[in-house]
């Protein structure tokens, strides 16, 4: 149980790969279920009602995104994982899925997009 009297809110960009960091420790915790999920697709206007809901509470909105408590909003992917692995007493590095897709596909499409940057840089230097 994460908390009695408040359903913490999660914010998710569908196939954003911070997004999916937390979406994975969710469902893989068992925790889904205690928490609302307000998903929505990039360029909708699903995406623009959520980004009005959320401007007036961040300096610079950006996904994920949480509600953890009555007005606390974080948008940091690791920030919001162990909040709820905190409160749920569940160890991140003992979730087989999760801990494959962080050290993984999310680490490499990190490192994918680093070289990627500096590739163009590069570029447009010569
Ligand atoms: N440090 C953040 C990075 C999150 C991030 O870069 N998210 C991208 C989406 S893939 C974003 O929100 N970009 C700005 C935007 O969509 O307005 C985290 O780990 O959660």
């Amino acid at each position: 149980m994460i908390s009695e009297t408040f359903k913490p809110i999660v914010y998710l960009k569908e196939n954003c790969p911070f997004c999916l960091k937390v979406r994975l420790f969710l469902l893989e915790s068992g925790l889904a279920s205690e928490v609302e999920s307000r998903d929505f697709v990039s360029g909708t206007a699903g995406e623009q009602e959520i980004r009005t809901e959320l401007l007036p509470h961040l300096d610079e909105v950006s996904f994920p995104c949480a509600q953890l408590e009555p007005g606390r909003y974080v948008t940091e992917s690791d920030d919001i994982v162990a909040f709820f692995a905190a409160k749920a007493g569940r160890d991140p590095a003992r979730l087989p899925v999760y801990r494959n897709y962080v050290d993984g596909v999310f680490a490499m499409s990190m490192k994918l997009w680093k070289e990627n940057q500096e590739l163009k840089k590069a570029v447009s230097a010569a």
